[in-house]
């Protein structure tokens, strides 16, 4: 079955925040951020800005009605900014016109004195002064002290990966519309319709039953709308509820690229152990996560990096450490993957350290220690393994001594250019680490015409959740897919949902959907039963028929929901499902916190000019364990803009906050991301096939992030061309791997030119 969207927006008839019909006497809202990066406000002056032609009305603090704060995890968040500023880009003041030129014209003029206070961007500086959001964390294995004396080589080092723009094509923003008897409706573009309601409960001082946050779809999320779709439904709906007007703010782009958290960069220290078979003993990472100014997710983001420290690997023997630390950039937030990436990057790098120390391939090291069933994570759960599994298919399908032997010929013919060759496995749990948001509800109506209407906690962001959610509502009736509707979320149908997120949306809403659909087949079946004269049990639904015994009766889909409405039986159910066997123990960092892991292993090819250190990524071939996928076509869609957006993060989308913490890659001619130029030439996606009863729907395995982890290998395919032309070149583990630093590493001083 095709995404249930592609034709829409193909056409361009698919309805997004800014293609809502305007309200008669809608307002514009634009917010004036804080121009400096840490300070105390002397005096905030409106006055000029409050004279400009269109202005309605201009919104401090002082405006709200409940709690000035929309901290998610820790109150540590003001809307508007009071006496401090934090980072560049903190609301100050919401200003609300008659056109949207008219309020960003006056947010022009408005004029804030700050007193500076000393800026930090830096993560290991914040963590000396103990500026820390939580307590660090530590997991453990085994006994790392000890086991360093059975090591034969150690190597130890630092990282550094950068943040990521989620630069979702839809940016931030909320439109408000006030109702009768003081409630509102929200539209907002978030993955968190339920977060939103919070944060517009809280600053509204409302009551969350007042509050309709509704979502069609959005134009993107990748996590950015995770937390921070907040702040913009919370300034308009305070707006909505001064004025009882509606209340629209979409954000300009930079605007959007300034004021909203990226992808938490960590800096990070590791130290390696292997005994003489290449087998790891021991490993001990720390790292320092940069939060940015106010908590956000940044706690939940830190536990995931933990959580993914080792990466597909058993290793016995672990110590991992990690640091949120409070500095002076806009909070960071989730971003696919949700800090799994930014830990996996560090073991592959120390892996690397050791096996360019060794001289020999990462690849004998990463196999070696590939975990199996049974194995136990630093968190104590025991693997259901795929790790060998993808791997061994990776290199019996794609014939991986061939890819070597070639890359190895064409880097001994050609003197300027040359390949480079990574493995990079991945393994990632499902399920939120947060064991309680582990829940979803589902609503589903059948009308006498026999049509369907589905409401879920799901929110549709392009990764195909409401055509899965259909599919599980047309499977389970047996009806044709077409006769299904998936409805837009709202916070009015459906309460208290889990963000979409953390790739489990499909699995957790198309359980309740499963469940409601399932307990309605038991009544139809009850009906159809009582009609045709015989027991339930030989009731069969099958293609919009009622079978008995295995053969047609005769009496279509449609005369059942029509014979059950006669009979006053209810057409309607509202489940509840709550993932089963998970729990976590904070105290002791052990327990059993995911439902299952999602397995894959890629090989990445890449080029590199080594006269300009330009490259292209000539093949990404995959082995993805994907359980029994529900829907291929928008699985394998996943996997490719995984790969791509992984890809971008890795060698190409640079971040730039300058001392100041002013961000200077704010547009798209300075912050470059992946087009459809430097996709790789080919992506091959091998469908590893499992069966096992895993808790998640229909037995597929979710998809949403796992895939972005392959982008890493980009990074240290890189650095094995960048070796072949420059086998002494000292290179830090520093991404991402940009063409300019690729050609620094080529020059380097020491240069010792592999001839070619
Ligand atoms: N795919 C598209 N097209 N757009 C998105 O915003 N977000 C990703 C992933 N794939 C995203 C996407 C992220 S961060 C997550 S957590 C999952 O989708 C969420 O959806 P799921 O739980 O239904 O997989
Ligand atoms: N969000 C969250 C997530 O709140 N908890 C998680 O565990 C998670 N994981 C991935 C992405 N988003
Ligand atoms: Mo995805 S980072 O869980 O929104």
């Amino acid at each position: 079955m095709k995404h249930i969207d592609s034709a829409k927006h193909t056409r361009g008839e698919s309805i997004y925040l800014d293609d809502i019909p305007l309200l008669q006497g809608t307002l514009f809202a634009a917010a004036f951020g804080s121009p400096l990066a840490h300070g105390t406000i002397r005096r905030l002056d409106l006055s000029d800005a409050e004279q400009c032609p269109g202005v309605v009305r201009i919104f401090t603090f002082k405006d709200v009605r409940g709690e000035n704060q929309i901290g998610g995890i820790i109150p540590d968040e003001p809307l508007f900014a009071e006496n401090h500023v934090h980072f560049i880009g903190m609301p100050l003041a919401l200003v609300v016109a008659e056109s949207d030129a008219a309020a960003r014209h006056a947010v022009g003029k408005i004029k804030a004195d700050i007193d500076p206070w000393p800026v930090v961007t830096d993560p290991r500086v914040a963590q000396a002064n103990g500026e820390l959001i939580v307590p660090p964390r530590t997991f453990r294995l085994g006994d790392t002290e000890k086991a360093w004396s059975l090591c034969e080589h150690i190597v130890e080092g630092r990282t550094d990966t950068n943040g990521q723009e989620h630069l979702y094509i839809e940016t931030q923003g909320a439109y408000a519309v006030p109702l009768e008897d003081q409630t509102i409706r929200v539209y907002s573009s978030t993955q968190a319709p339920t977060a939103v309601q919070r944060a517009v409960s809280k600053i509204t001082g409302l009551a969350m039953n007042a509050l309709d946050i509704e979502v069609t779809r959005l134009g993107g999320g990748f996590g950015g709308k995770e937390d921070q779709a907040n702040v913009w439904a919370a300034l308009v709906a305070l707006a909505c509820l001064h004025l009882k007007k509606p209340v629209k703010y979409a954000l300009p782009r930079v605007d959007d690229m300034v004021m909203t958290g990226k992808r938490h960069p960590y800096s990070s220290d590791f130290k390696l152990g292997l005994d003489k078979d290449l087998r790891i003993v021991a490993y001990e990472v720390d790292f320092y996560q940069n939060a940015g100014a106010a908590a956000d997710l940044s706690p939940a983001v830190l536990e995931r990096t933990l959580f993914h420290s080792t990466n597909s690997y058993f290793i016995p023997n672990v110590r991992a450490t990690a640091y949120s630390c409070r500095t002076h950039l806009p909070p960071n937030t989730a971003f696919r993957g949700f800090g799994g990436p930014q830990g996996m990057f560090v073991i592959e790098a120390a892996i690397a350290k050791a096996a360019e120390t060794l001289n020999i391939s990462a690849a004998l090291i990463q196999k070696r220690n590939l975990q199996r069933t049974g194995d136990e994570f630093p968190y104590g759960q025991r693997a259901v393994s795929e790790a060998h599994a993808c791997w061994q298919k990776a290199e019996d399908l794609y014939d991986a001594d061939a890819l070597r032997k070639q890359v190895d010929s064409f880097n001994m013919k050609n003197a300027l250019f040359k390949k480079g060759l990574a493995f990079m496995p991945v393994c990632f749990g499902i399920s939120f680490t947060k064991t309680l948001l582990n829940q979803a509800r589902a609503q589903v109506h059948v009308y006498t015409d026999g049509s369907v209407s589905v409401s879920t906690g799901a929110v549709e962001m392009g990764q195909g959740v409401n055509t899965k959610m259909l599919q599980v509502a047309a499977t389970t009736f047996s009806i044709d897919p077409a006769l299904v509707k998936i409805q837009a979320t709202s916070t009015w149908k459906i309460a208290n949902t889990s963000p979409t997120a953390a790739s489990a949306t499909a699995d957790l809403n198309g359980k309740a959907v499963l469940m409601a659909c399932t307990e309605i087949v038991g009544r139809l079946k009850d009906v159809a039963a009582a009609e045709l004269n015989t027991p339930p049990g030989n009731i069969e639904l099958h293609n919009g028929m009622v079978y008995v015994d295995g053969s047609p009766t005769g009496m279509t889909w449609k005369q059942l929901v029509m014979a059950a409405y006669i009979r006053r039986v209810s057409l309607s159910e509202h489940a509840h499902y709550a993932t089963p066997e998970i729990h976590f123990d904070a105290a002791r960092e052990k327990g059993h916190p995911f439902s299952y892991h999602v397995y894959g292993t890629a090989i990445v090819i890449v080029t590199l000019d080594c006269l300009r250190g330009r490259y292209t990524i000539d093949a990404v071939k995959v082995v993805h364990d994907f359980g029994t996928s529900m829907n291929p076509q928008i699985d394998r869609g996943q996997i490719e803009g995984g790969i791509v957006q992984g890809i971008g993060w890795m060698t190409m989308e640079e971040v730039v906050y300058d001392e100041s913490g002013r961000l200077r890659s704010n547009t798209l001619s300075t912050y470059k991301i992946p087009d459809i130029y430097s996709v790789p030439a080919e992506i091959a996606i091998d469908f590893l096939h499992t069966d096992r009863d895993n808790l998640a729907i229909f037995r597929s395995k979710a998809v949403g992030e796992p895939p972005l982890m392959y982008g890493i290998g980009a990074y240290f395919a890189l650095r094995n061309a960048i070796h072949a032309f420059n086998a002494g070149a000292a290179l830090p583990f520093d991404a991402p791997m940009t063409p300019e630093k690729a050609l620094m590493a080529l020059y380097q001083k020491q240069v010792k030119h592999v001839a070619g």
